[in-house]
């Protein structure tokens, strides 16, 4: 099968069409190209493995994986076409750090070349070569279908990854022109169009508010060091605060461990974050549907909303819990837990991606994200899809990388704040130190100092 007999064969099947498409961002598109039902064929199936294995068969690789669903079997033909071994990696990704991702033989370091249906921006390509190299693959080549972005290629070259693909955009509209197959409107519509993608995306420049106060607090006090105070006794809550509240830029609390907690704890919290100068965090995980929620923020013997600025949001129950909480409330925001750093944890990428897609539709109520990472790097590939200026919190940190007996996981203080934290969380490290004064003061220097030099 010619690559001209292909196109008309996709066209055929519907496979590539031209109208008028509402995409899932709400853009108007020209065309629709959906090649799932391809491999239903077997003429077709053929007919693009053959020309794929043509493609590629003089290129640099040890395996050959395609991203499912849609391009693994057309990888799978073409593997056992070139001779060469297949591996994939799961669909269902499995939390972090624990390994086994990829199915198939392969060496520690060995070159693959990743087959995928098609490209629009190529963001999912760079995470699917971020994928693999975590797991000991170097993905260095890229080959797809159809290559219908409009600027795949350099966006792909920025990451140090090449893009071939059998067929452009441009060339399937001017087959289908030349067959009488679409009108001279239809290419210029699609021209149009994908000029208008070409276009550098405007970054967002919204700030939300407490965002902002705590990154303005943070200049005032020369500190990225939230304290959290993990004690349950009224007694030593105050006692540790008198010595460590100078040196903090945020209290976080969990109000629900404190034995004796009555009704002079808050006014006495308040007063001293008044005088020591630091933002209140509690970090009671919401997790519930709305209406729950909005309770729990505002009732009961706590009423959080009376005095936290900032508590935690869990995103597993929905975007539409951070209406609950904050809908009709001034002054609060919430930080979302994209990832957590107890060992074992079951919040996976995808899980991510959706904390970070949630908080880009309702930025007025996301002040940052709490997050953590396994290295300088992996922090900083977390961070660097941030959908917008939100801050980076980070727990899990101590001196001394390690864990504890309850699965808690550290990094270092460096590590953290290099990798893209913009404040660190500490609990133990400061709170079990002998001099819990000059261990804060400790973290304090190190914290910022590792922020200024960022
Ligand atoms: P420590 O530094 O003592 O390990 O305390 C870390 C604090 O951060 C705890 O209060 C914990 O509830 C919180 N935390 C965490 O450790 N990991 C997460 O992923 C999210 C958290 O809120």
């Amino acid at each position: 099968m010619t690559k001209e007999q292909f196109v008309l064969e996709l066209e055929k099947i519907g496979a590539i069409k031209f109208g008028s498409f509402t995409l899932k961002s709400g853009l108007i598109s020209p065309f629709y190209f959906d090649l799932r039902d391809m491999i239903s064929y077997p003429e077709i199936l053929e007919g693009v493995s053959d020309l794929l294995a043509e493609k590629i068969k003089n290129m640099d690789f040890n395996v050959i994986t395609g991203i499912p669903y849609t391009a693994l079997p057309i990888a799978t033909l073409v593997a056992a076409k070139l001779d060469k071994p297949l591996i994939y990696m799961r669909k269902e990704e499995k939390a972090y750090g624990t390994g086994n991702n990829v199915i198939g033989k392969f060496e520690k370091g060995a070159k693959c070349l990743v087959i995928d249906d098609l490209i629009t921006t190529g963001s999912s390509k760079i995470e699917t070569a971020e994928g693999y190299e975590k797991e000991g693959v170097v993905v260095k080549d890229f080959v797809v279908v159809i290559d219908r972005s409009a600027n795949g290629t350099e966006e792909l070259a920025k990451q140090g990854y090449n893009l071939h693909s059998l067929i452009s955009l441009d060339e399937i509209v001017n087959l289908l022109q030349n067959k009488g197959l679409i009108s001279a409107e239809k290419v210029k519509e699609v021209e149009e169009f994908t000029a208008s993608l070409a276009k550098p995306e405007k970054k967002e420049k919204y700030v939300n508010p407490l965002t902002q106060k705590l990154l303005d607090k943070m200049q005032e006090k020369k500190s990225n060091l939230v304290l959290s105070l993990d004690v349950t006794t009224q007694k030593e809550f105050f006692d540790l605060l008198d010595k460590v509240g100078e040196e903090i830029v945020m209290l976080k609390t969990h109000v629900d461990i404190i034995d004796d907690y009555d009704e002079n704890f808050v006014p006495k919290l308040l007063e001293y974050a008044k005088r020591q100068n630091f933002l209140i965090f509690e970090d009671r995980k919401f997790a519930d549907i709305g209406n729950t929620v909005r309770h729990q923020f505002r009732n009961g013997i706590y009423k959080i909303a009376d005095w936290a600025e900032y508590v935690t949001v869990h995103m597993v129950a929905g975007e539409l819990i951070l209406k609950g909480l904050f809908e009709g409330s001034e002054g609060h925001a919430g930080f979302v837990l994209a990832r957590m750093s107890s060992k074992g944890n079951l919040l996976n990428e995808t899980y991510t991606r959706k904390c970070f897609e949630a908080a880009k539709k309702n930025p007025q109520w996301v002040a940052g994200f709490i997050g953590h990472g396994n290295s300088v790097e992996d922090i900083r590939r977390f961070k660097a899809k941030f959908p917008g200026s939100e801050v980076l919190m980070m727990p899990g940190v101590k001196k001394e990388a390690g864990s504890d007996a309850m699965g808690q996981q550290y990094i270092t203080i460096e590590q953290a704040v290099e990798g893209g934290a913009d404040c660190i969380i500490v609990g133990r490290g400061i709170l079990q130190a002998d001099d819990p004064q000059a261990e804060a003061r400790l973290y304090r220097e190190r914290a910022w100092k590792a922020y200024e030099n960022r």
